[in-house]
């Protein structure tokens, strides 16, 4: 069996995944089961160029890593990786920073972690590389002469071509893309907008789960993101959870929870979701005292200054909402900038009858299907889903509601806050066989033989 070589922003640590979450516990598997590597960014920033590759042992996998310079820090994980790519990728032109120097940074890094991967690697191995740090990552290795197979995944949704193309180089970035065999998309939307871009801007062609441009032809393929449902399920029963839950329930005095847990990110939609709430507050005076708001958004890329201005504005809206309707014994907001271990999150989940899942865009939103997964089947929570995270391609029957329209948000919880048992019933079970069958092992399953049939086919 090949091996598997991962290469993503952040690497490990293997013994934390669980706390981690599916994602890396399902990548974890995978590396252990073929003694793979895993390659990416310390987290450290230093500006020693020698012995900047660290390599350690953990069981089966071998993790590598490399510091990055102030340089590099700053202009490309923080510049064109956080400040250039993922507003444009969301959709935020309006905070997008279209910084040359950013992407010069961006291609100079990708070729050093590339330069750093070339001596580790062996003739037969597969390469899977993560996410939009790293979208030139395979070009460069290409320009080492490697010749695996070489696989992308983009966990953040591809913008449509017209947000795109105002991304000065957005060819180049494209062109970097056809060194991949593979690129994998969430969702069939977004795989369709990297077509589109394909044949109406560079006169590619496109079918079914191909694209052809500068020379090559690549598989591009939908894989959505799961959860490791079966893990999540357990998870909510487990004693941690069911204290979780108890204490939380106690705490809310039979008044119905509706959660949101969150990274503080912009794209998230929380200013939208914080005056859908007061808008429930406002239209419905019925269910005063009745219900309550408690949103987790631990901080995240502090030193991006958007994600300063959006912490700011959400301490304000709470300020604001609580000193408007909070009576001395019902604190209709509680707005938390803090992390919960997955067990606890699971608790939390099911002891919430809504889930408000609201954001602007999202690549997939894992969120929206733990929530399913915590609850009780016999008394299911209502999960409200943004149209704009992909997640709602697979959760049809989620209440789906367009975040920027506030008064249908708050229709659509006042509307789940009143859903019969049965009909939350019905709901779930719909949910629950496509959460089972599309989970994150699946997902990475799928992938990995994408990029396995290449190999083969190359091969014969
Ligand atoms: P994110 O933007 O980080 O991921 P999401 O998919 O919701 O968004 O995943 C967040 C994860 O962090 C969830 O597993 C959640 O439980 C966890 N989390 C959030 N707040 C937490 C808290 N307070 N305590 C503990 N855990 C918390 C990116 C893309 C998404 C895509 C994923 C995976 O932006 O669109 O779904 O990658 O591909």
């Amino acid at each position: 069996m090949s091996r598997l070589v991962v290469v993503s922003n952040r690497v490990g640590p293997v013994k934390d995944a669980a706390r981690a979450g599916g994602l890396a516990v399902a990548l974890v598997e995978a590396l252990t089961a073929c003694g793979g590597l895993w390659y990416g960014w310390s987290g450290e920033i230093s500006n020693d160029s020698d012995g900047r590759l660290r390599m350690t042992q953990d069981g089966d996998v071998t993790l590598a890593t490399v510091d990055l310079s102030e340089q590099g820090y700053d202009q490309y994980y923080n510049g064109f990786a956080n400040r250039t790519l993922w507003p444009l990728f969301h959709y935020r032109l309006d905070l997008t920073s279209y910084d040359r120097r950013y992407y010069e940074t961006y291609q100079q890094v990708n070729a050093q972690f590339a330069e750093g991967l070339v001596p580790l690697l062996q003739p037969n191995d597969l390469i899977w590389v993560h996410d939009y740090h790293f979208l030139a990552f395979g070009e460069e290795l290409r320009r080492m002469k490697c010749d695996q197979s070489i696989g992308f995944f983009l966990h953040i949704p591809f913008p449509a071509r017209e947000v795109f193309i105002t991304l000065p180089r957005h060819d180049k970035l494209v062109e970097a893309l056809f060194a991949y065999d593979v690129l994998g998309f969430q969702t069939d939307r977004d795989r369709r907008m990297f077509q589109d871009y394909v044949s109406r801007e560079l006169g590619g062609e496109v079918w079914e789960n191909k694209a052809r441009a500068f020379g090559r032809t690549i598989e591009v393929r939908t894989f959505p993101i799961g959860i490791d449902t079966r893990h999540f399920v357990g998870a909510s029963e487990s004693p941690e959870a069911v204290n979780q839950y108890t204490s939380m329930r106690e705490m809310l005095k039979g008044r119905h929870q509706i959660i949101g847990v969150d990274r503080l990110d912009y794209t998230k939609g929380l200013p939208e979701r914080f005056e859908a709430f007061e808008r429930l507050l406002e239209d419905y005076t019925d269910i005063h005292r009745k219900v309550s708001f408690m949103q987790v958004a631990p901080v995240s890329r502090t030193e991006v200054e958007e994600y300063v201005d959006i912490r700011q504005k959400l301490e304000g809206a709470s300020g604001r909402i609580n000193g408007r309707f909070a009576e001395f014994d019902w604190t209709p907001l509680r707005y938390l900038n803090r992390s919960f271990s997955r067990h606890q999150l699971a608790g939390l989940y099911r002891a919430s009858r809504i889930g408000l899942v609201t954001p602007l865009r999202d690549g997939m939103n894992l969120v929206a299907k733990e929530y399913v997964a915590a609850q009780d089947p016999e008394d299911p929570g209502v999960l409200v889903l943004s149209r704009f995270a992909g997640a709602a391609s697979q959760l049809r029957s989620a209440l789906i509601v367009n975040p920027y329209d506030v008064k249908g948000v708050a229709d659509a919880v006042y509307d789940a806050l009143h859903m019969t048992q049965q009909e939350r019933r019905d709901r779930h079970q719909t949910m629950m066989p496509d959460l089972l069958a599309h989970d994150v092992n699946i997902w990475r399953d799928n992938f990995i033989d994408a990029m396995r049939s290449i190999e083969r086919r190359e091969a014969a």
